[in-house]
């Protein structure tokens, strides 16, 4: 693995270090906007005090902290395939680029000593998951592997509540922040009841350092809901994900591909609303990401 100097010498020193994925930037939004918010999310990061460290694979080889001609690239570049934890070896052998999802970019922070991630939505339970079976690897990720996710919560385009059982059965905390209800990312609810609540960078990280020192193995989600300026209208949102689910399953859209193409469907059928309501709340996972990672850093010294 690559890790640059900064955030090297960060881990080594106790200093705040943010882990950032790039599948959100190959995959998750249009260029030039994937590039533009990657780069406003490390600076949000920086802002409130921890060294940003955007996680992909280039020629075959993890690198842990890109640089900005490196993310324009990930940006921009056609063919960077989208890698979760079983493409990993097939990309770093066939020496090839690989944008990391939310289960691939764990492995490399938990590798590289990261503990916190911050990104927009994890992968879930889709919709119809009884028939299909299409469970985000993102869910056993979080299952086993030691970093704590910060997210807007759920995409409203999967099946929350079986998502959240699949999470109860492995182990994994959600923690929902400064609210009792759980965050479906456009909005701020689904209507689902949350336990655990919590309301400050302090209590999350204090919950982690529970959890590590437990020997309880495994990440932790927590649901960070879009700041209701930004928010989506209900209507609107959910009108948009019910015509692209329906698109999906008549142009027989499956597989790592049907994230990737609802998430472009309904930025184009919200007429880029969506798009903007995505960037706003990545950002404010950014500035919450960051301040959790600095109050562990404290309780470690
Ligand atoms: N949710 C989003 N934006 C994204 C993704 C999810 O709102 O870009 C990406 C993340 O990288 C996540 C992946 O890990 O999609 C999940 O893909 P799948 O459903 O194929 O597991
Ligand atoms: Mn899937």
């Amino acid at each position: 693995m690559r890790i640059n100097k900064e955030v090297e010498y960060a881990l080594k020193n106790n200093l705040p270090v943010v882990a950032l994925e790039s599948t959100i930037i190959s995959h998750g939004m249009p260029y030039p906007k994937n590039v533009e918010t990657a780069m406003k999310v490390e600076a949000e990061v920086r802002e409130n005090g921890a060294i940003p460290a955007t996680i992909g694979i280039i020629d075959g080889e993890p690198v842990i902290g890109m640089s900005p001609e490196e993310i324009e690239e990930f940006g921009k570049r056609s063919g960077i395939k989208k890698v979760s934890r079983r493409d990993i070896p097939v990309v770093i052998a066939k020496k090839e680029w690989g944008a990391t999802t939310v289960s691939a970019t764990m492995i490399f922070a938990a590798l590289a000593g990261i503990e916190i991630f911050v990104t927009g939505g994890v992968g879930g339970a889709h919709r119809g998951v009884q028939e299909t079976f299409d469970i985000s690897r993102d869910l056993e990720e979080l299952g086993s592997t030691n970093v704590t996710v910060v997210s807007a919560g759920v995409k409203a385009i999967l099946d929350l509540k079986v998502t959240l059982e699949i999470l109860e059965t492995k182990g994994v905390p959600v923690l929902s922040y400064q609210t009792d209800e759980f965050a479906d990312f456009y909005t701020r609810h689904s209507g689902i009841k949350m336990e655990n609540i919590v309301n400050s960078p302090a209590e999350i990280a204090s919950i982690i350092k529970a959890k590590r020192d437990y020997k309880l193995d495994g990440g932790i989600l927590v649901a960070n809901p879009i700041p209701q300026e930004f928010a989506m209208d209900d209507v609107v949102i959910n009108g948009a994900i019910s015509k692209a689910l329906k698109e999906c399953e008549d142009k027989h859209i499956e597989g790592k591909d049907v994230t990737p193409f609802l998430l472009k469907r309904i930025v184009e059928l919200t007429g880029g609303d969506s798009l903007e309501s995505n960037i706003k709340l990545v950002i404010n996972n950014a500035k919450l990401g960051a301040k959790v990672a600095k109050e562990l850093c404290e309780l470690r010294k």
